[in-house]
């Protein structure tokens, strides 16, 4: 990228999480004019659907889980959020279980800004406006290891943070419970990594207690991760997936949602009724052809094989040269989704202070020396698009060394 003064960027936040195949990819382009040409607009309301919407549901169908073949779409990631929360609702009243209302999500997790998209997340200071989380939403600690794992072992603490969710459907009642919302790996939120242990606990939970099980694939879908879904890479079996971002490659907005078949079976059921939802532009053609194309991209020119076999474990190398730095507590990624937690202490994992300083100095050398990347405290955030090659991983990381240097120059030379 270039700015106004013909400065040069390396993105390695992918705009923000979403350029997934790059700037300038001239097959989307022409996927666009072509489908604005042909049919610029028709809504899906009265039985009624465009060919690169079908051809886009079917695509997603054929590389979702195997028991996921369905799809709702909307224009972005809160959208699809929103969407879950109705389709949850009318599942289990259709299910004759009209009590199961109630949402359990994440202290910092994160699900969108509209209302029931931001009430799913677990933003503290999104909460604080608005009057957030709306009723029947409530939440439980996040799988942090590096900040609120203490003393115990990182499976120790995967598995107390599992069993938070037993104890809270234990004290609402499992049949006033509904779903479990969570990311596969928080992305907004640091880029956190469950321990090994915690997800295999969680679904032994929602299935103990007939929950469905939410995986929200917004940021890790589409390759991020090494998979097409988060889901593949850490053996999840969700019922809904919320999808967006690198759908499109962020080159024009949609989103979704993914259904599992038996809950996909309970609305076409004879008496079940319309869900009386959608919206304008769900499944907006010209957005849909875009999202073809790309998906088209990834799975023919091998992008996620390539992520996960080459770039993302070179990646992760490269990364661990950098644990030596003084200022890295640690490092960790998932195919091209990478973290450096920055301490002022590497062994108690203490911070310089609880502001985020250290992030954003870093942010800050990192920009100036030509290199873009987000800090969430002082958790560095990495997730460029999953076309970059190893010498601009070469590149990304003699800049972020740079930033590191100058970032613990500032914080240990007297003012
Ligand atoms: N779910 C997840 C997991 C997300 O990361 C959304 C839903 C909402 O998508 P839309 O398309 O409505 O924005 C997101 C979006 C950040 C940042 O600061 C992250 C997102 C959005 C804005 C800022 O990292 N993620």
């Amino acid at each position: 990228m270039w700015d106004e003064q013909g400065t040069q960027y390396l993105d390695a936040f992918a705009g923000l999480w979403c350029v997934n195949l790059g700037y300038g990819r001239k097959e989307l382009i022409d996927a666009a004019s072509q489908q604005m040409a042909q049919l610029p607009y028709y809504n899906l309301f009265f039985n009624t659907s465009t060919e690169p919407v079908i051809n886009l549901a079917k695509t997603l169908a054929s590389i979702a889980p195997a028991h996921i073949n369905n799809a709702f779409f909307c224009g972005s990631g809160s959208e699809a959020n929103d969407t879950v929360f109705r389709m949850v609702r009318r599942y289990w009243d259709l299910k004759q279980q009209p009590t199961k209302k109630i949402f359990i999500g994440r202290h910092n997790g994160y699900h969108g800004s509209t209302v029931a998209g931001a009430s799913l997340g677990g933003m503290g200071y999104m909460h604080k406006q608005g009057d957030l989380p709306i009723n029947g939403v409530v939440h439980i600690n996040q799988p942090y290891w590096f900040g609120e794992g203490g003393d115990l072992t990182p499976e120790e603490f995967g598995l107390q943070r599992a069993q938070e969710l037993e104890s809270k459907i234990l004290e609402i009642g499992a049949d006033n419970v509904a779903a479990f919302v969570a990311e596969p790996i928080q992305g907004a939120g640091g880029i956190i990594i469950p321990p090994s242990t915690y997800w295999p606990e969680i679904q032994r939970i929602v299935k103990k207690y007939n929950i469905l099980l939410v995986v929200d694939e917004v940021i890790c879908g589409f390759g991020r991760t090494g998979n097409w879904f988060g889901c593949d890479t850490l053996d999840i079996k969700a019922d809904l997936m919320p999808i967006a971002k690198g759908l499109s490659s962020g080159y024009l907005p949609i989103g979704g949602v993914l259904i599992a078949d038996h809950v996909a079976e309970t609305f076409k059921q004879e008496n079940s009724g319309d869900l009386n939802h959608g919206f304008t532009y769900s499944g907006h053609p010209v957005c849909a052809a875009v999202a073809l194309a790309n998906v088209n991209i990834i799975r023919d020119e091998n992008i996620i094989e390539n992520v996960q076999q080459n770039t993302g474990p070179y990646l992760a190398a490269q990364l661990q040269r950098l644990s030596d730095h003084p200022l890295v507590g640690e490092v960790r990624s998932a195919g091209l989704l990478a973290a450096i937690e920055l301490v002022k202490d590497k062994t108690s994992r203490s911070r310089f202070d609880s502001k985020g300083t250290a992030g954003s100095s870093c942010r800050d050398h990192a920009l100036a020396n030509g290199l873009i990347l987000r800090a969430t405290g002082d958790t560095m955030l990495l997730s460029p698009p999953l076309v970059i090659t190893n010498t601009e991983i070469d590149q990304l990381i003699s800049k972020i060394s740079l930033a590191l240097d100058n970032t613990y120059n500032d914080l240990t030379t007297p003012k």
